[in-house]
């Protein structure tokens, strides 16, 4: 019986630990960053760092952008930085996004390889 409630116990103190230990784990899922995959377009590798180095504002811990699916991966801290910010400043760099289209003037510069299709 002594053997029996000594092995309770113990489990009772594992069940216990276990149970604080997700909760901190789901905390701090909560507080870190969020990650989204939003379409942005573009042709090639020139594209690609533009685009990148557009994305990474301050609160954007990832940015990486294919050029086959035309997805951009977006990691950050939505506490500091926006979705559309982001996207913004990918536009702003001459790329149109689901959201913002980039300017005329802006996406002309662009060199001939990186002229997008934009027909829509
Ligand atoms: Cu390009």
């Amino acid at each position: 019986m002594k053997t029996f409630k000594l092995i309770a116990i113990a489990l009772f103190t594992v069940t216990l630990s276990v149970n604080s230990f997700a909760q901190t784990h789901d905390h701090s899922k909560m507080i870190t960053t969020k990650t989204d995959s939003i379409k942005v377009s573009g042709n090639c590798d020139m594209c690609k760092a533009r685009i990148e180095k557009a994305a990474k504002i301050d609160g954007v811990s990832k940015a990486e952008w294919n050029d086959e699916t035309k997805m951009i991966t977006l990691v950050y801290d939505p506490a500091k930085v926006k979705t559309d910010d982001i996207l913004k400043k990918i536009a702003a760099a001459g790329h149109d996004t689901e959201k913002f289209k980039a300017d005329d003037k802006v996406y002309a510069k662009l060199p001939g390889c990186c002229q997008y299709d934009r027909s829509k």
